[in-house]
């Protein structure tokens, strides 16, 4: 027998620049603070040993609930070195979705920014299983300090010797229904997503500087800020503050990144402020990325008329670790995500699962190398979505006689009227095409008679009247997507039920409404 495969991703994403002679690059930029490769690498080691000394063991798992600074790769790839599997907690959620995603990953010990400690204490004393919280930053609490702990521990250790298909790391899907799930990624998948979208799309390169809106602790900003950029030996430029059109442009003109990621609320928002322009912004951008939601078409074509540079929309989700449909440089369709990517194969299927016809609407599955191993604890949502090599991504599509793939919304919020499709995508794509409208969100609403017809919510620009704008929304969809489409009722709102990594909550709309 031959001795089972070793690969530890650490040993690629950290450890081979410092090989290639890159120890004094460097690979995080936080407002003053920049982090070495050099130094990375050391505080791996250091991270490893710390978990070591806390008894965390190989395979066990720990939690990194913590804002975007220079010591989460350190935290992130220090645990992938001891083979400890860190589950990666978004930073915005409430102490009830905290305390349920604690108790599933039973994590053994918690990493916690100090700012957000107050949000998670509650419920340090009914988690049997956490032994150990550690807090970065901040002073006068009751619990370990990360640097002091950092600081003491030795500067070698043994890199664990995973294997490809070895569960490296957790996140928790976001789904807009439901209980989140707990995603397991293997350690070959950051490297796939590396080579695939981040070379073969992006075209990556070491002097390219990254910046993505999207926190780490998100799938879209893991990729496009750590993975991508550390697997070339490039440099990554985080802000641990809110994203706005202001702090986002302010982060871009002053460390001039030349690949940015944002999501398509971020460009729209940022188009709206006329301090939006290239001199402004990054003096080296040369690729935006868009994704999250489908980007609207008119907010791409305004973007590149205006910044000089295209936005490549491209389809991801945290069951693929990334993107694996997108539009390429040079061949960009505003409007579609683009086409299928080397390393990924796509499908179309109708509801029994077969192939669609050519142009048909089906449901996108997706066959790649970055494909989760499953949900933790879940067997029957994983074998749902997890159909042998294909991965079911719960989207709609059609695929245009290019190749192009045109997003039709999510597979169950698909409504009929007068017995015929809609969308309340497209019909809110037709909305937000209106100059006055900001952010449109489409449900299905019983009329006087018990019919479902389409009702619009919509959070206008600013200093915009509502004066006639109904009749003119009305028009503005029948003619652009199908008579029968048009919203029959228009509620005019501040903002827009949202998860917390900017998707629309429909469901929330539809309870609502009820
Ligand atoms: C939707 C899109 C239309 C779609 C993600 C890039 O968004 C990411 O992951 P999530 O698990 O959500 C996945 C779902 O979001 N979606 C994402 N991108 C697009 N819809 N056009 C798009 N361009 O419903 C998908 O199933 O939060 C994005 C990279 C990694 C990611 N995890």
């Amino acid at each position: 027998m031959q001795t089972p495969s070793i690969y530890n991703a650490v040993s690629d994403f950290v450890d081979r620049n410092v090989t290639n002679g890159l120890a004094d690059k460097p690979a995080f930029i936080e407002g003053g603070n920049v982090l070495t490769y050099g130094e990375l690498q050391r505080g791996t080691y250091q991270m490893a040993n710390v978990l070591k000394s806390l008894d965390i063991r190989p395979e066990a798992r720990i939690a990194i609930l913590a804002h975007d600074t220079v010591e989460y790769p350190v935290m992130y790839w220090g645990a992938l070195r001891a083979g400890v599997v860190p589950v990666c907690l978004n930073t915005l959620l409430t102490v009830e979705q905290y305390d349920y995603m604690l108790t599933d990953s039973r994590v053994q010990a918690l990493f916690v920014s100090a700012s957000l400690l107050p949000v998670v204490e509650p419920l340090f004393a009914r988690l049997p299983f956490l032994r150990h919280v550690v807090v970065v930053g901040g002073e006068g609490h009751e619990y370990a300090d990360y640097a002091s702990l950092l600081e003491q521990a030795p500067t070698q250790s043994e890199t664990a010797q995973t294997s490809p298909d070895e569960t490296a790391f957790w996140l928790y899907s976001s789904g807009s229904t439901g209980a989140p799930k707990g995603v397991r990624h293997v350690h070959s998948s950051p490297m796939y997503v590396a080579e695939n979208y981040g070379a073969g799309v992006l075209g990556i390169q070491p002097d390219d500087i990254c910046f993505s809106a999207a926190k780490l602790f998100f799938a879209y900003g893991y990729g496009g800020a750590m993975a991508i950029p550390m697997s070339v030996g490039a440099t990554t430029v985080l802000f641990s503050g809110r994203p706005t059109p202001q702090t986002i442009l302010e982060t871009l003109k002053t460390h001039a990144p030349t690949v940015f990621f944002g999501v398509p609320t971020l460009y729209a928002a940022m188009l709206a402020d006329t301090s939006c322009q290239p001199e402004n912004s990054s003096a080296r951008l040369r690729i935006c990325v868009s994704a999250g939601e489908a980007l609207p078409e008119n907010v791409g074509k305004t973007w590149r008329d205006r910044m000089g540079v295209d936005i490549l929309d491209g389809i991801g989700s945290t069951e693929m670790l990334h993107i694996f449909l997108s539009n390429r440089t040079g061949a960009v369709r505003y409007g579609t995500s683009g086409k299928e990517i080397p390393g990924y194969e796509l499908r179309l299927i109708d509801e029994s699962g077969a192939d669609v016809a050519a142009g048909e609407i089906g449901e996108l599955l997706v066959k790649g190398g970055s494909a989760a191993d499953g949900y933790w604890n879940q067997r029957n949502k994983s074998r749902q979505t997890f159909a042998g090599e294909w991965t079911h991504t719960g989207d709609k599509y059609t695929c245009d006689a290019d190749g192009f793939y045109h997003y039709c919304g999510r597979t169950d919020d698909m409504f009929k009227v007068s017995g015929r499709w809609v969308s309340p995508f497209e019909v809110e794509q037709a909305l937000v095409a209106h100059g006055a409208v900001l952010e449109a969100a489409v449900v299905a609403h019983e009329d006087a008679n018990g019919l479902i017809k389409p009702k619009a919510f919509i959070v206008l620009n600013a200093d915009v009247s509502q004066d006639g704008l109904f009749e003119e929304l009305k028009a503005q969809v029948k003619e652009t997507v199908g008579p029968w489409k048009y919203p029959r009722w228009i509620a005019f709102v501040e903002s827009l039920p949202k998860t917390a990594t900017g998707k629309i909550q429909r469901y929330k709309l539809r309870e609502d409404t009820a």
